[in-house]
């Protein structure tokens, strides 16, 4: 019997009751200290971590090269575990302190919350948003709304929690699974979340939903059920096999094989050259 908690009248920080992530989760926002962001040669400059919402972005700009857009960039690492997200540079770009956040040098125009950074892209280039723009949005704004349900929520507490409480993982496991079940029940009968056009909301959603049926992120497949969603899997496995998502999943990742690690991204040369394995020391 875990002992009832009773709310005190107002609310204290306890900074070492923030479990995993207590070094970096506070309850202030704003900058801790001074430090500019670097800038390279292309007019766009993000700023990341290849978690599940840097991911969206880098596997968008690796698909518009692949398309023969021109919308080479420079990808910095933000290491969230070090509160580089709380420097005053990055706070300049992101008043939220989370990645990824992205400066546009052609027109000044700072972007962050990873689905405004899809749409800027995808209304910058004309790509990867279909005739039924309305319907992509719906889905684009689906994904935001959710994932923090199966992130914040479900993850945090079947894996990341300091205990395993029941309550949370029965809550959030509902939750999740109803939100796969939907994903499942519309790719019934669609190769992508739009229709047949593959589009910013599959790639929005892809990171999360499916990494958490191909059992990347969680490891909760089993836990899921997740082989029962045989639609999800089947969508989430065809953009998995795509080279541009296998190429946006790299840039900016800092740990697993350090062949699949380009912390980071200034030229499409990197990914043969510049691999964590190439780095030496
Ligand atoms: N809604 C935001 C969420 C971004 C987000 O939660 N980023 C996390 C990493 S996945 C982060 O930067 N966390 C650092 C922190 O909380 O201090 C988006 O989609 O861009």
């Amino acid at each position: 019997m875990v002992e009832e908690y009773m709310p005190p009248k107002v609310w204290v920080w306890d900074s070492e009751n923030g479990g995993k992530f207590a070094n970096i989760n506070r309850p202030i926002s704003g900058a801790t200290h001074e430090k500019v962001l670097p800038q390279g040669k292309h007019a766009l400059q993000l700023h990341s971590l290849a978690t599940p919402n840097g991911v969206k972005v880098t596997i968008m700009l690796e698909e518009l090269l692949a398309a023969g857009y021109d919308a080479e960039y420079d990808a910095w690492l933000v290491d969230i575990g070090e509160g580089d997200q709380f420097g005053s540079g990055f706070v300049e770009l992101n008043p939220n302190s989370k990645i990824p956040a992205m400066l546009d040098s052609s027109n000044g125009q700072r972007i962050f919350e990873s689905g405004s950074i899809l749409l800027y892209l995808a209304e910058k280039f004309g790509a990867f948003i279909p005739d039924n723009r309305t319907e992509c949005l719906n889905w684009l704004f689906w994904l935001m709304g959710s994932a923090p349900y199966l992130g914040g929520g479900f993850g945090h507490f079947y894996k990341y929690a300091p205990e395993k409480y029941q309550y949370p993982i029965d809550r959030f496991t509902m939750e999740a699974k109803r939100q796969l079940d939907v994903l499942d029940k519309h790719l019934a009968d669609k190769r992508y979340m739009c229709g047949g056009e593959y589009s910013i909301a599959d790639m929005a959603i892809w990171p999360w939903y499916g990494a958490v049926v191909l059992n990347v992120v969680y490891e909760a497949a089993e836990f899921l059920d997740a082989a029962s969603y045989t639609h999800l899997v089947r969508w989430a496995e065809e953009i998995e096999a795509r080279p541009a998502v296998q190429r946006g999943k790299m840039v900016n990742r800092s740990w697993g094989p350090e062949e699949g690690q380009l912390r980071e991204r200034h030229d499409a040369s990197d990914f043969d050259l510049h691999t964590q394995d190439k780095m030496g020391d």
